[in-house]
């Protein structure tokens, strides 16, 4: 009797050391650091965001987060090897193990969150939904699409969006949809669509990317759904979670506080300033808690620059998208990105 009791004890015991102890903690860190190398899957051609140019390498926004993720823990932006998804493709390929972090213009939602087994990071483009027409057609604005052929691509948000909006005002859409982004796109620029949607952003890289004249094409001034976009890694992994979260959130603190890939070494040496000391390993180690050296975030910030420098050479009005600053602009200028505090 006495013996059952204490089995029973014994066993209740390591159920609750187990239930407690971190599920793989540092897993993922540890793989990366043994292969070298940094997996990131990216869109498969979405100028910007991620593309490659003639010699094959890879750059955009999307990119520059798998570049600052390996600057902060392999020491190298290069070693990144890119992954190119479809839409389809994408979370099977982070669910599997084929890549370490998902950094592809991916609308964070409950479902997705909730139900795929992956965890949601940070934002790293606020978006939403909109809709490009030929400018010769006399449509300027979405409530004109009354019973309008548009074309979507299956596997994303845009096409249940398309149909809420659709329902809600009345509007009898016929939604032409399609599994692969060529095949959507292509659709809309022979004709065969009267309108094409997706995310904003994606509708400013297509036409600029895929248009015979971008200027024949205009982007309607409606959204119609909120598209946080930003990288997504597998459940289970709360260190490797952590640590491409707060490689986002240093992005953002650095243009807050003043700290760009030209200045950088320069306030490093000398800065009095306890935020950037913090920031820049100078005066604390921020590092040490996520399992990096001193240096991560000084590191990043040499090479990709702060998020506002991403931003501006990837995707901001110099750049050939030339889409506005807008939400995407620190919370301090009008904007809602905000970087939790690195302390
Ligand atoms: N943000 C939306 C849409 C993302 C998306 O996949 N958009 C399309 C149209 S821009 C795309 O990138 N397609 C490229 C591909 O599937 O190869 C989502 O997360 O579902």
């Amino acid at each position: 009797m006495m013996l059952r009791a204490l089995q029973t004890f014994a066993a209740v015991l390591t159920l609750y050391f187990l239930a407690a102890a971190p599920a793989h903690a540092g897993k993922t860190l540890d793989t990366i650091r043994s292969r070298g190398q940094i997996i990131c899957g990216v869109n498969t051609g979405l100028a910007g965001f991620s593309a490659t140019n003639s010699n094959g390498k890879w750059s955009g926004l999307d990119v520059d987060i798998c570049r600052a993720v390996a600057a902060a823990t392999l020491g190298d932006a290069e070693k990144v090897k890119y992954v190119p998804l479809n839409a389809q493709a994408r979370f099977t390929a982070l669910q599997s193990g084929e890549i370490d972090v998902l950094s592809r213009n991916t609308s964070f939602t409950l479902t997705r969150d909730a139900s795929l087994g992956l965890s949601q990071t940070a934002v790293t483009y606020y978006d939403g939904q909109g809709f490009m027409v030929q400018a010769k057609s006399k449509i300027r604005s979405a409530k004109q699409l009354k019973g309008q052929t548009v074309c979507v691509q299956s596997g994303t948000t845009t096409e249940k969006n398309l149909t809420d909006f659709s329902r809600a005002n009345g509007l009898n859409i016929k939604p032409v949809v399609f599994e692969k982004f060529e095949a959507a796109e292509s659709a809309y620029f022979s004709g065969r669509c009267v309108a094409y949607t997706t995310d904003v952003s994606g509708l400013a890289s297509t036409r600029n990317q895929s248009a015979k004249n971008p200027a024949d094409h205009i982007i309607l001034p409606d959204l119609i759904s909120k598209e946080p976009l930003g990288p997504m890694v597998r459940r289970g992994d709360d260190e490797w979670l952590a640590i491409v979260k707060w490689t986002i959130y240093g992005l953002l603190e650095a243009e807050e506080y003043g700290i760009t890939s030209a200045n950088v070494d320069t306030i490093k040496a000398t800065t009095k300033d306890p935020v950037q000391g913090r920031l820049l390993g100078s005066t604390e180690d921020s590092g040490k808690l996520l399992g990096l050296d001193r240096d991560w975030l000084a590191r990043v910030i040499k090479t990709t620059g702060n998020y506002g420098e991403i931003f501006e050479r990837n995707v901001g009005p110099q750049s050939v998208l030339q889409l506005p600053r807008g939400l995407n602009n620190l919370w301090n200028h009008g904007g809602i990105q905000y970087g939790m505090p690195v302390r």
